[in-house]
């Protein structure tokens, strides 16, 4: 059983325990398809190249039909340049971490080493966060010319999945193993350190604008 009480600490209004997920890569590479596809059930084919910081909340039902909320923040590709700290605050906070690269695009792959995950390994991060790499646009199987992520993720101390955002491809699964990942965390008392609620998040968000 969780040492925490969910409705007094992670879902004050909803008693819902709400979680915090943060999605980063490079530019392009479909984050926010990704967080659509989940969030809203939609695909566009083009969307304005994220500025800042935005996010979606989502409630969902983990394996043993526990509904969680997660808060999926969208981080833009250079975030780090012009928000630093807001990027680290919320890397500290962050439940689960999903770093995305494109298939398709090389260099997408080869940044994750000298950007993305050598960049985590920098941060103070939430002791038992979850980590998983993504390799995105699975559904243009002729462009691919990443095949050895599964390594590099083990490297990092990262579980490793495909998704098409485009399709709707293992989209689900990706947040259902998010989502049951942090759950199970959670219910072995796993966070410990103080708690945030929907709520207290909004208040965070308004003072940074
Ligand atoms: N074929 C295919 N295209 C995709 C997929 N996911 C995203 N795209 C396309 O890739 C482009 C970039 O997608 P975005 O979701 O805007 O990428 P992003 O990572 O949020 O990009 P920034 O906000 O600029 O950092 C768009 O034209 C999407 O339609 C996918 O799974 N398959
Ligand atoms: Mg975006």
């Amino acid at each position: 059983m969780s040492s925490h009480n969910a409705s007094d600490e992670y879902g004050a209004e909803s008693g819902i325990p709400t979680f915090k997920v943060i999605v980063i890569g490079d530019v392009s590479v479909g984050k926010t398809s990704i967080i659509s596809r989940f969030c809203d059930g939609e695909f566009k084919e083009s969307y304005p190249s994220s500025l800042g910081v935005d996010f979606k909340m989502k409630e969902m039902k983990v394996s043993n039909q526990s509904a969680i909320k997660l808060q999926v923040w969208d981080f833009a590709a250079d975030i780090h340049n012009r928000f630093a700290n807001v990027a680290k605050h919320s890397y500290s906070e962050a439940h689960a971490i999903i770093i995305v690269f494109d298939i398709t695009n090389k260099e997408s792959f080869q940044d994750l080493e000298t950007h993305w995950l050598g960049e985590l390994q920098q941060q103070t991060l939430r002791e038992n966060h979850f980590k998983i790499l993504v390799g995105n646009k699975s559904d243009l199987v002729d462009k691919r010319v990443v095949t050895n992520a599964q390594s590099l993720a083990s490297k990092y101390g990262c579980e490793y999945m495909e998704t098409s955002a485009k399709k709707g491809d293992n989209i689900d699964q990706l947040f259902q193993t998010v989502g049951r990942n942090i759950f199970e965390a959670y219910q072995r008392g796993g966070f410990k350190e103080e708690l945030w609620t929907e709520d207290k998040e909004k208040k965070k968000k308004c003072s940074l604008q």
